[in-house]
Order: structure tokens, then C-alpha cells, then sequence
């Protein structure tokens, strides 16, 4: 009786050793890419929730918000404001590897009376949370 596959065959094993080297070359890097990604920021959070790049890609995320206010990529610490219903580019360079919270920080709301408090001071308040960037190593 023969067996149905036989890796024995040198056929079948220059096949499979071809597959191998294309995985590797699939996995393996290769140069930083131009990317063009539409995030919707909804009911508070991204989608996508989690953006996915390598280092060195030249990352446009093309923001499409219903609400207006400020979008904050933490670690590269960039932000970049928005308003409801325009759509918006936000280019960002991924130089460093790692995972970067994106917040957004809602459009201050004016109250009479009320001085102006610019300080450039830390505001952690006030900014939610909508989703990550992830820059894998190339
Ligand atoms: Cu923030």
C-alpha cells in the first residue's frame, strides 16, 4: 500500500521548503509602507480598537469623529483636534515601537463667567480612553 503523501519525494520537499522561505520573507520587514488608515471614533471608542503598524511606517490615520475635540497619542505625545463630522488626517511617523494609548479629549465646554484656566500644566482628567497604537518592531 502507498502512502497518500510522502515527504520523501524531493518534489515535495523542494515544495515545502519554498513555502518556508516565502513565510520568512512574508515576516521578515521589509520596507517601511505609506499607510492610509480610517479610524471612526463612536459611542466612545475606535474602530478599529487597536491600529496595527511596523516601526517606520508613514501612518495617516483619517479620524472620522461625531463629536468635536482633541485626539492625544500618548508616548509620541501628538495631538491633533477634530470637529464633528469633518474628516480629519493625522499623520503620525511610527518611529517607536511599542503600545500607545490614544485618548480623546472632549472640546472644552465654555461656562460664563468662568475664567480661562490655560495652564500648560498635565490634564489627565477629563480624557478618555479609545484605543491603542501598536508599532511592532520591522
Ligand atoms: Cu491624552
Amino acid at each position: 500500500m502507498k502512502t497518500p503523501i510522502c515527504f520523501k519525494n524531493p518534489i515535495i520537499l523542494l515544495i515545502l521548503g519554498g513555502i518556508l522561505l516565502m513565510l520568512i520573507a512574508a515576516c521578515g520587514g521589509g520596507e517601511p509602507e505609506e499607510l492610509d488608515i480610517p479610524i471612526k471614533l463612536e459611542g466612545g471608542s475606535l474602530t478599529p480598537g487597536t491600529i496595527q503598524v511596523k516601526q517606520g511606517d508613514m501612518v495617516t490615520l483619517m479620524i472620522e469623529t461625531e463629536e468635536a475635540g482633541e485626539f492625544h497619542l500618548h508616548g509620541y505625545d501628538v495631538e491633533m483636534d477634530v470637529e464633528a463630522g469633518v474628516p480629519t488626517d493625522f499623520f503620525v511617523l511610527a518611529d517607536i515601537t511599542g503600545r500607545f494609548k490614544i485618548t480623546f479629549h472632549a472640546a472644552e465646554e465654555e461656562h460664563e463667567g468662568e475664567e480661562e484656566h490655560d495652564e500648560g500644566g498635565e490634564n489627565e482628567e477629563g480624557e478618555l480612553e479609545i484605543g491603542i497604537l501598536e508599532v511592532r518592531p520591522r
